[in-house]
């Protein structure tokens, strides 16, 4: 990509990471202080994916995110600030507090849900595509997943049943190299995830997850073979998981070296170097577009923080449909 021609997307896709990464890590604080419960799965390391991927839909796409999706739905546009107040479990959250980190939903934004079973979102985001087809809404469905995902039975169904109705489906599968603690080469003999699109039929493409601009140029003329009716594509971005897997990982799995070397090929720095290398913008315009996205997340805890809790007596509100 001409970063210079593109330069407004460029700065664009900066920001957004930014928002991601300084999120999580105030969501990480907060936990830290007992101020936030549950569990997190930060997605420290991997906002290229996020952010090229979302960059590159339309707003009537929509989205299935994991448990490890604050970074996709920030980049899919979410209310941050209603995002916050639903991982304090304020009532001004997203889903009045009832979600949590694992289950944030948006339908206006195209978000469709998060899921805490790994694997699970793939077949409803396959129904979610087969209702588009049908009504013809042109409107092309993302799955995101990991890596380990695609070791569950459901994502060799769901692959299969996607390539031989055609369906709308853009799968991205975010290869952060372990599943918890276990490093892909363990589980898989042939780690080139993008084979197993191929094996369904499916063109399947892989890319570095950490270069956020070949992640949006992928993602944008994957999502026009979609929309164009081809049926769906398998996006592999290899990318490395910086924080541990959730609020409890002693790291014993994984070298210190290992974790630094993946630090210094951050998908941040590395866009940074390249919007300075070619002059799109100074050091100090950076630095403008880090305090502003500063300020967005400083407001977003500050939401929260002031937001009441949910009132008891409105605990069964939301479960059911009408
Ligand atoms: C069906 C199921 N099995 C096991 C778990 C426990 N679990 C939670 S996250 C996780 C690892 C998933 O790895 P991957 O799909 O690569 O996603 P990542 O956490 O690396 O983003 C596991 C095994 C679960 N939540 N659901």
């Amino acid at each position: 990509m001409d970063i210079k021609e593109n330069k407004e997307l460029v700065l664009g896709l900066y920001k957004k990471m930014l928002l991601c990464r300084k999120f999580e890590e105030n969501v990480q604080y907060y936990f830290s202080l007992g101020m936030i419960h549950g569990t997190t799965h930060l997605s420290i390391g991997e906002e290229g994916t996020a952010a090229g991927t979302c960059s590159a839909l339309e707003e009537t796409d929509q989205i299935f995110v994991t448990h490890r999706g604050h970074s996709d739905v920030i980049c899919k546009g979410i209310d941050i600030n209603k995002m916050m107040a639903e991982i304090f479990a304020k009532e001004t959250g997203i889903c009045h507090g009832k979600g949590g980190s694992m289950h944030i939903a948006d339908l206006e934004k195209g978000i469709m849900g998060a899921n805490g079973i790994v694997g699970g979102g793939i077949p409803l985001s396959l129904g979610n595509a087969f209702a588009n087809k049908h009504f013809k809404n042109n409107k092309v469905t993302v799955c995101f997943f990991g890596d380990g995902a695609t070791n569950e039975g459901a994502f060799h169904e769901s692959m299969n049943l996607a390539s031989v109705w055609n369906l709308p489906i853009i799968f991205v599968c975010v290869n952060n190299t372990y599943g918890m603690s276990t490093h892909i080469s363990k589980v898989m003999k042939i780690t080139d995830i993008e084979k197993r699109g191929e094996a369904y039929g499916i063109p399947s493409v892989s890319v570095d997850g950490n270069d956020c601009l070949k992640v949006y140029e992928t993602v944008k003329k994957a999502r026009e073979y979609v929309a164009s009716g081809k049926g769906p594509i398998l996006v592999v971005e290899n990318t490395y998981r910086i924080s541990g897997h959730s609020k409890s990982d002693g790291n014993l799995y994984r070298t210190k070296d290992e974790i630094n070397e993946w630090k210094e090929r951050c998908p941040i720095r590395f866009l940074k170097s390249k919007i300075i290398e070619s002059k799109v913008a100074t050091k100090e315009d950076l630095k403008l577009l880090d305090d502003e996205a500063s300020q967005i997340i400083d407001d977003a805890v500050e939401f929260a923080l002031k937001s009441p809790l949910p009132n008891v007596a409105d605990i069964y509100n939301g479960l059911y449909s009408e």
